[in-house]
């Protein structure tokens, strides 16, 4: 009882000092909230050169502002470092570390152990503790609880306190951010989740509280597999609307006219991000310690790995159409990110088609004013080239995978010989125009 008062104390103060691993899109945001909210933030990373871009005052979180960033780091309100014996001067930690799938697509709980293991060697009496990772179910209890109290010595409730709040950070979203997100928070007991609402609430405008962190855990993996399978079910129907000569497009326009008891989704050449195509596979894996199958994430996640294929069939199927193929035709990418308007390309669709495209023998070039260069997962390096007239009528087909806003449809095709569409956008189909 001692530790609670003493830390909730500090909090409301503003005296406790903050303490984020992992800067990256999620840790970054939530660190410079805590530090705008004028507490002392250490943001703990193991890797040198983001730390030392950070020390020289260098944002590369697109969604973070950069002269505000710069005060703070300058400012020293928040000071990054892969120091992370320094974790003995933080109250409150969160963990923002990756949660990747392995190359057999298990979960790869390295970066949550490793952090787990840092904190539990190096935290003081008094700390509060919050996985914002996203895993799955039980994670905080069965895997995270059991390293922090060997490696601390120290008893949960009394000593520390343990939660779970799931990230919600939507890279390019300029209306939602960090800060006006509801955050959800479980904790293991009652003075947990007092103290981590206290703290939260310097960060977030809104924290809504469940009755256990699995809860929480629960929470973020329904958002993100709601996801998955309405993407993939959209995607499939798609596929199969092009072989009955629909627009999915128009279809798609007209059910969002109903007021109630639908939400669009919209296809594409497939799923990327490092969150919907990877999350719901962690719930997948737990479900069979319940000797339970989760059939829909199975599905959804089978359709989605055939999305490369598929389109790459559509690009065959167009340059078929001018007596062409893949082999010994020049393509052109619009667009690598994984989605409009980011700079990321990881699990990005557009790499995995450039990687089919390359393996039939097509000479791939792209161009993304976000990504100026790209390394594959078959090791494929390309470097982006400009848009003009010339690039596009250089090209024996030019392939639509990221509708980036600045892309201008009409002068797209009007220089273009041939077109494949995988993101509407383009809105008319045509002899040289071929639509997903
Ligand atoms: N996509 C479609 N059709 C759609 C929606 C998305 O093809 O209708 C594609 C996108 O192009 C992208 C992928 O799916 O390649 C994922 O898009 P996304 O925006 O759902 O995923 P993220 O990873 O950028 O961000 C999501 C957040 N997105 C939204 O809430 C809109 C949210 O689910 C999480 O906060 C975040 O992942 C996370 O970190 O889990």
């Amino acid at each position: 009882m001692e530790n609670k008062i003493i830390l909730l104390g500090k909090i409301q103060n503003r005296q406790v000092t903050v303490g984020v691993i992992g800067l990256g899109y999620v840790g970054f945001p939530l660190a410079v909230n805590f530090a705008s909210a004028g507490v002392a933030v250490i943001g703990f990373d193991t890797s040198e050169e983001r730390v030392s871009k950070l020390i020289a005052g260098k944002n590369y979180i697109s969604d973070v502002d950069d002269q505000l960033a710069g005060d703070l780091l300058s400012g020293k309100k928040l000071v990054p470092t892969t120091d992370f014996s320094l974790i003995k001067s933080c109250e409150a930690i969160f963990i923002c570390v990756p949660t990747p799938l392995d190359e057999f697509r298990k979960p790869d709980m390295s970066f949550i152990k490793d952090a787990c293991e840092k904190i539990g060697s190096n935290m003081k009496p008094g700390t509060f503790i919050s996985l914002e990772s996203t895993t799955y179910p039980t994670t905080t209890e069965d895997f995270v609880l059991p390293i922090l109290k060997e490696k601390s010595g120290m008893k949960e409730g009394e000593d520390f306190w343990l939660a779970y709040s799931p990230e919600r950070v939507d890279p390019g979203n300029k209306v939602f951010h960090t800060g006006n997100t509801p955050k959800v928070l479980g904790a293991l007991n009652e003075d947990g989740l007092e103290i981590g609402e206290a703290i939260y609430k310097l960060a977030v405008d809104e924290v809504y509280t469940v009755s256990s962190p699995r809860v929480a855990e629960m929470v973020k993996i329904l958002e993100n597999t709601y996801r998955l399978v309405n993407i993939s079910l959209v995607n499939e129907l798609a596929l199969l609307a092009g072989k009955m000569d629909i627009n999915i497009w128009e279809v798609i326009d007209a059910a969002k006219t109903k007021p109630f008891g639908f939400h669009a989704f919209y296809p594409g050449p497939g799923i990327g991000g490092h969150c919907i195509p990877l999350d719901p596979f962690y719930l997948e894996s737990i479900a069979r310690k319940f000797n339970f199958e989760l059939s829909m994430i199975h599905t959804a996640g089978h359709i989605d790995l055939l999305m490369a294929h598929r389109m790459t069939l559509k690009i065959t199927s167009a340059l078929n159409r001018q007596h062409k193929s893949i082999n010994g035709s020049k393509i052109l990418f619009l667009g690598v990110a994984y989605k409009p308007d980011i700079s990321d390309d990881r699990e990005s669709p557009a790499l995995k088609i450039i990687d089919e495209v390359v393996k039939k023998g097509g000479g791939v070039s792209y161009h993304d004013p976000f990504i100026p260069s790209i390394k594959t997962g078959n090791g494929n390096k390309v470097q982006s080239v400009e848009l003009n007239a010339d690039t596009l009528e250089g090209a024996d087909c030019v392939v639509i995978t990221t509708n980036h806003s600045v892309f201008d449809a009409g002068f797209i095709e009007q220089h273009s010989k041939l077109i494949v569409d995988l993101r509407n956008l383009i809105r008319e189909a045509s002899d040289k125009v071929y639509k997903l």
